[in-house]
């Protein structure tokens, strides 16, 4: 109440549901602060090694249920604003969802954010705090439109300003050759255009509330003397422009999820964070150390995919520029400090920069990249005798066309680890992208598989599963996920398994309602909850599961008298608002829902919905509530896949290809367990080596495909205009089936089949949904943490000292 009147300065008559949001997320952070400073206080005294996990992205989600619940005070709110006649569940929802990421990178660096501090690693998170985070997604007509996501709109109760920890970042401008006081050669970059990043800190609550690391988001503000030179000129408009535009650096989130835009404001962002977030990090390790000789033993730099890969020339310069370091040695600390995760093979989503921009935007760093790269290939010509053409591909700058900078052999020149995210996705890093890299280096790329806290995606996501779990093996599991694995002696337990699918009912009924909300779809709550969740993209197939669902709809319509199986198709997710494929598919399943769900020939056996806006809060209802979890990328495409885990971790059977790490959660759950189906990737790789495959053929054969392929291009869903699905047809057909949605087309409805007959028996359907449950604690993200902790950044737990004053 107090927060209410003095922070957020309402009186209880006439604060709304927002008003009260502010006020216990304010009396929430009050007593993170402590524990917070603590923790840094500890960092610091201890001296230890931190971890700075750099990324473009974080997409972190709501924080009040997060904060309350990893503190432990869940309850006691709960009570305190039941006092006050609130609903805890009004307040959460008013909340805005902090979407500063496209997809699975960008969550991922929220699930390790999450698992780091609740091990007690120091680790700091930083990026962008972005004004505009992912573009909110509304349907109009059935096509994709997109609106600004104005999170900060009603400011921002977690996040912490920094006016004083401020860096200056440059850009354009030039370079100029002195000789330095021992007279050996020298660079300095001058003329340059300066733009302030300032700092924002937001708390990470780590589970039980004894470590809280911080999330540190730079915002760009123009420099004073910037406007003041022209406000004396007079030129005060022009001055004011000059802000605005330098302060757009940290406007807006790219909403590409897989594919590189080479804008040149994507480049300046890049290197704005990299660039504060490293003059931090040397700030910081100059307040112990005046030599940079032990800069890896107290920093491990991870940069997630090659958005901050710049960094490496960066560092280079400040450490040579800057610091005066001779190069050979600023390099081995360069490389010592760094390592590097790679989240997709898929070409056009590898960072290849002009050479002429980046001359242009940052002429010292094309310099220094060009001395990697010379020293670099000197060294490998002596070995290579000869062969121009690996060194061409080893080289940093491809030199077909347009001259580029490939940031993706920048950042595995410039670190000790290079590291993928699934088994398999490793292997064919290894034998495609970085065949002549793991050549030259080969113990430098590792495994790192994916995971996910259990935190959210299970404790706060899933209170009806967690609790009933906690009632059978304690309450281990939620810091310590292998623990999980005592349930699977319950799944032979009928008293369990009842209980079991109560849980999973309570969340199906949820979503059902969360589903009329938003689309005014009635849903049978006992049907299968087939569920595909994720990016629209080409390569993660929702037109396999589209025709499938098509295929199912005439299977219905033509056997009326057989009793079906009641399935329900839910899908969600955003398409990158330049992909029109993709926002082709969007309507398409649009489309399919208006006709099937009104049909009334199939009886309510069959529905599809769309939901508009998929984010982290939507997936918190969403996902507990899956029976089916549909993971059905064209093999050796999904790097790993993390909605996989959520799902099965929730207890949803997956029906997926061999790609990511679905193979790996084959091996924890049990084949028997799983729907696999379709090629695996080396037989993808053969097909598309022989150029002998032809979809026609494929389609003649299968009438099932046949027919619904047809009614999509006769406009069986598009009465209104029949030629709209056009390119979606002509994809499939004479395009060749890049994605091979039509050679998986059979085998994918075998499985679907086998899955509706199981469905049928619900005490073996429950029995297979238990052990995905208890089998998928290897997945957990603190695993996964911790093997970067132990194999990469050798950093340790630190224990804070809170002076035994507990909570404020
Ligand atoms: O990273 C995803 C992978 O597709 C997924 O398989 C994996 O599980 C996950 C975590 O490792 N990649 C991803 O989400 N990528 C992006 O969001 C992304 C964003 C921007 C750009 C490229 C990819 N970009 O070039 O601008």
């Amino acid at each position: 109440m107090e927060w209410l009147v003095y922070s957020v300065g309402k009186d209880a008559r006439a604060a709304t549901r927002r008003d009260w949001f502010h006020t216990v997320a304010l009396a929430v952070r009050d007593r993170v602060v402590d524990r917070w400073m603590d923790t840094t206080r500890s960092y610091y005294h201890e001296d230890a090694k931190r971890v700075y996990y750099l990324s473009l992205e974080f997409l972190i989600g709501r924080l009040l249920t997060n904060s309350l619940s990893n503190l432990g005070i869940m309850d006691e709110c709960r009570q305190a604003l039941d006092r006050l006649g609130l609903s805890m569940e009004d307040v959460v929802d008013a909340e805005p969802d902090a979407a500063l990421g496209n997809g699975g990178l960008g969550r991922l660096a929220a699930c390790f954010l999450d698992s780091m501090a609740s091990q007690g690693l120091p680790g700091y998170g930083y990026g962008i705090r972005y004004e505009f985070g992912l573009f909110e997604q509304r349907f109009e007509n059935g096509w994709q439109v997109e609106y600004p996501e104005q999170w900060l709109q009603f400011g921002n109760p977690w996040e912490f300003a920094r006016p004083e920890v401020l860096y200056p970042v440059q850009f354009y401008g030039r370079v100029e050759e002195f000789r330095d006081s021992v007279g050996e050669r020298a660079y300095r970059w001058v003329d340059a255009d300066r733009v302030l990043a300032m700092a924002y800190d937001t708390p990470v609550v780590g589970y039980g509330g004894e470590t809280i690391n911080t999330l540190r988001l730079w915002s760009a503000r123009a420099t004073r003397d910037f406007n003041f030179g022209h406000f004396n000129d007079g030129a005060y408009m022009k001055a004011v422009e000059q802000k605005i535009l330098s302060e757009n650096l940290s406007r807006v989130l790219y909403p590409n999820d897989a594919t590189e835009t080479g804008k040149e404001l994507r480049l300046k962002q890049e290197y704005f964070f990299t660039s504060a977030s490293l003059q931090d990090i040397l700030r910081r390790y100059l307040q112990h150390h005046t030599s940079f000789d032990n800069l890896p033993n107290k920093a491990a730099i991870q940069l997630n995919d090659t958005h901050p890969a710049i960094g490496i020339a960066e560092l280079m310069r400040l450490l040579v520029d800057q610091h005066a370091l001779r190069w050979d040695n600023a390099w081995e600390i360069t490389r010592a400090t760094f390592a590097y995760t790679n989240h997709t093979l898929l070409p056009e989503a590898l960072e290849a920069w002009p050479v002429r921009m980046i001359e242009r935007v940052l002429p010292r760093h094309m310099q220094i990249i060009y001395e990697i790269n010379a020293k670099f290939l000197n060294r490998t010509k002596a070995k290579a005798a000869g062969d121009n053409a690996r060194l061409s591909r080893l080289s940093l700058i491809d030199e077909r066309g347009e001259r580029r900078v490939r940031m993706g052999n920048l950042a595995f020149l410039g670190s000790h680890h290079v590291n993928g995210v699934s088994a398999l996705h490793t292997d064919l890093m290894k034998q495609t992208v970085f065949h002549d890299f793991h050549e030259e280096f080969p113990d430098r790329i590792n495994n790192k598989t994916n995971g996910i806290t259990p935190r959210r995606w299970l404790k706060q996501a899933n209170p009806a599963l967690s609790e009933l779990i906690t009632t059978r093996i304690g309450q281990g599991w939620i810091s310590d996920l292998s623990q999980i694995s005592a349930l699977s002696e319950k799944a032979e337990d009928v008293v369990f398994r009842e209980e079991f699918r109560r849980a999973k009912r309570k969340n199906k009924k949820r979503l059902a309602a969360y589903i009329a909300r938003q689309t005014g779809e009635e849903v049978l709550v006992d049907s299968i909850f087939d569920v595909q969740v994720k990016r629209m993209h080409e390569y993660k197939r929702q037109l396999l599961n589209v025709l499938h669902t098509i295929a199912l709809y005439n299977e219905m319509r033509d056997n009326p008298t057989v009793s079906w199986v009641p399935v329900t198709k839910i899908f969600a997710g955003k398409a990158a608002p330049s992909y029109h494929m993709a926002k082709l598919i969007i309507k398409l399943i649009n489309d399919v829902a208006k006709v099937v769900n009104h049909d009334p020939s199939v009886h309510d056996n069959l529905k599809v919905v769309l939901l508009p806006n998929y984010n982290v809060t939507a997936a918190e209802i969403i996902i507990p509530a899956a029976d089916l979890s549909e993971q059905i990328s064209t093999a050796g495409m999904e790097a790993s896949g993390t909605g996989n885990m959520k799902l099965a971790l929730n207890g949803a059977l997956t029906i997926g290809t061999l790609d990511g790490a679905n193979v790996e959660i084959r091996e924890h759950v049990g084949a028997d367990n799983i729907f696999i189906f379709g090629m695996t990737a080396d037989e993808v790789n053969d097909l598309r080596a022989s150029g002998g495959f032809n979809p026609r053929e494929v389609i003649a054969s299968n009438p099932s495909l046949k027919r619904a392929l047809d009614m999509i291009s006769t406009g069986a869903f598009s009465p209104d205009d029949r030629n709209r699905y056009h390119p979606i047809v002509q994809a499939l057909t004479d395009g060749g089936d890049h994605f091979l949605v039509t050679a998986d087309f059979a085998d994918y409805c075998r499985a679907q089949d086998a899955a509706m007959q199981l469905y049928r028996d619900q005490e073996e359907w429950t029995r297979k949904a238990i052990l995905n449950t208890a089998n998928m604690g290897w997945f957990s993200s603190d695993r996964t943490v911790n093997e970067y902790a132990e194999e990469i950044w050798d950093v340790h737990p630190v224990h804070p000292n809170h002076d035994g004053e507990g909570f404020r």
